[in-house]
């Protein structure tokens, strides 16, 4: 069996997850259960980056000790995590035994490579970013993301040889344009490149919150070079069998438009250097903002996924974002825009379809769907929607997933109107034609569940186990090219129909 092994970026856990860091893993989840869908043995890895000196000072802020502190926030992390139904498969901490040790090999492999000497660094620090900024890059004396004046650091501590990875990790970008998506985010890195690669400091001997390097147990290893190891660490390595074998290189990254430069050089120059595989592909997301502005704690406007969640499931919020944001750009949340969405398109297009069949199935039908031929054209208009589904999902254009599974919705809907079902229903001589119907209804509700699985797994358990489908939801694979599913036909009754998404009134 194929795999597909897919990562996120691990999260600082200075603080809880909001809108923005939520965005990023529903979109992973959202792949990885397309993936699992589609026959592949997936592998989807999440985890907490806790070596930040962010992290410490958090902890020391709470009077806590920075491991009890990154202990409780693995909790409240995973717990947020759950409640949005994120189907990680492993999560990793970089605190634990299993990350160390596979930092300190990589980092050995790299030394072993002779590509880490001693020199001293001096520059401007900014902690919210963890990394150091050349004179050139600052605005106004200012870091440009955070817009705080970076600290002074000046210190003896190691280096890695970027600047010998430039060439190398050019001609790679060119023999595979497609390592760096979107195509925006793959022109920057190349610029980047392209001007010049330094070398980089990956220790510090400041810090004591931090992976004792293993050549030099005075200093620790810088938290990004320390962090982006994660990816390997999560399957195993340094143990050359097992996950590791299976599953690196990752098919896929997921990651935010800040961090990209960590990921499209760094990381890959880090391989390049220790002689290992370097991941097939890294999708570097655009922003999610509230009302057109910058998340931030500063401004007051953290939107608490949990809030949404809590009040109108999960799932409305996982659909608003993954409609509304496609991967490859910014997008915008407002509530006024998520209750218009929820209304129109979940409580109306979606729910309305399925409450209505489903009372119609029991009103006119006792519970039972009839094994009749489908009306013409709906089959084409289901495998047109197959078809288009899986080109956008495979592109990871989730946007255009769920756009074309709107497609079977909103025929589906057309069709109840123009058979007018409550006419048929009172001419005996027409109740084959109201067979097909409701027939052609459970069949467009039955693919619809699976489509929108990926995007709103609650809500598409229950309507798939409403319509008593078989197997589990979870377990249910896309048809194979031109195929459909096999017939929702039930000689028993279904289950009860209840409004999917209850409106939201104003
Ligand atoms: O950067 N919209 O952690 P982090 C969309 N620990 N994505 C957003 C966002 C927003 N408003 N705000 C943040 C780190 N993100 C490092 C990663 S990986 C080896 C180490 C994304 O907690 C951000 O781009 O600051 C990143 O991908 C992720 O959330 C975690 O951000």
């Amino acid at each position: 069996m194929a795999k597909f092994y897919i990562t996120t970026a691990i999260d600082y856990v200075n603080s809880l997850p909001h809108l923005g860091t939520a965005y990023e893993k529903i979109a992973a989840d959202t792949i990885a259960r397309y993936k699992r869908m589609a026959g592949f043995d997936t592998h989807f890895l999440m985890g907490n980056d806790e070596h930040s000196i962010n992290v410490e000072k958090a902890a020391r802020e709470r009077g806590m000790d920075p491991q009890a502190y990154c202990d409780e926030m693995a909790v409240a992390f995973q717990t947020v995590w759950k409640r949005l139904d994120i189907s990680y498969d492993d999560f990793i901490r970089t605190t634990e035994p299993r990350h160390v040790r596979g930092v300190q090999a990589l980092f050995r492999a790299i030394v072993d490579a002779g590509d880490v000497y001693k020199g001293r660094y001096e520059g401007h620090y900014c902690v919210g970013c963890e990394r150091f900024y050349p004179e050139k890059d600052l605005v106004d004396g200012k870091c440009p993301v955070h817009e705080t004046v970076p600290q002074w650091v000046s210190e003896e501590n190691y280096f890695f040889r970027l600047s010998a990875y430039g060439p190398r990790l050019l001609e790679h970008i060119r023999k595979d344009p497609g390592f760096i998506i979107p195509e925006t985010r793959r022109n920057e890195i190349v610029n980047v490149i392209e001007s010049g690669l330094e070398d980089i400091s990956v220790s510090r001997s400041s810090i004591s919150w931090g992976i004792p390097l293993p050549n030099d147990p005075k200093q620790t290893v810088y938290v990004w070079f320390d962090a982006l190891i994660n990816y390997i660490t999560g399957v195993g390595y340094p143990e050359p069998n097992g996950d590791y074998k299976k599953y690196w290189p990752a098919d896929l990254h997921v990651i935010g438009k800040d961090i990209t430069r960590f990921h499209c050089v760094i990381w890959p120059a880090m391989l390049m250097s220790a002689k290992l595989p370097l991941p097939r592909k890294i999708l570097g997301h655009g922003w999610v903002q509230f009302e057109g502005q910058k998340l931030s704690k500063s401004l007051g406007n953290i939107v608490n996924p949990l809030e949404i969640a809590d009040r109108w499931g999960a799932d409305a919020i996982r659909f608003f974002l993954l409609r509304e944001v496609p991967l490859s750009r910014d997008g915008d949340f407002t509530w006024e825009l998520f209750i218009d969405r929820y209304n129109a398109d979940l409580a109306n297009d979606w729910g309305n379809l399925f409450t209505r069949t489903v009372s119609m199935i029991h009103r006119y039908r006792e519970g039972r769907v009839a094994k009749a031929a489908p009306i013409a054209g709906m089959d084409g208009v289901i495998q047109g929607a197959l078809r288009d589904y899986a080109a956008a999902m495979e592109s990871y254009e989730i946007d255009k997933g769920i756009e074309a599974a709107w497609t079977i919705v909103r025929r589906a809907n057309r069709l109840v109107e123009e058979k007018a079902p409550w006419n048929l229903a009172k001419d005996p001589a027409r109740a084959g034609e109201l067979d097909a119907l409701l027939a052609t209804l459970a069949v467009a509700l039955q693919h619809l569940a699976l489509l929108l699985y990926p995007v709103m797994p609650m809500k598409a358990r229950e309507v798939w186990e409403t319509l008593r489908l078989t197997p589990a939801i979870e377990k249910a694979r896309l048809p194979a090219a031109g195929a459909l599913l096999p017939s929702p036909a039930s000689p028993e009754p279904i289950g009860q129909s209840k409004p999917l998404f209850p409106r939201i009134e104003r």
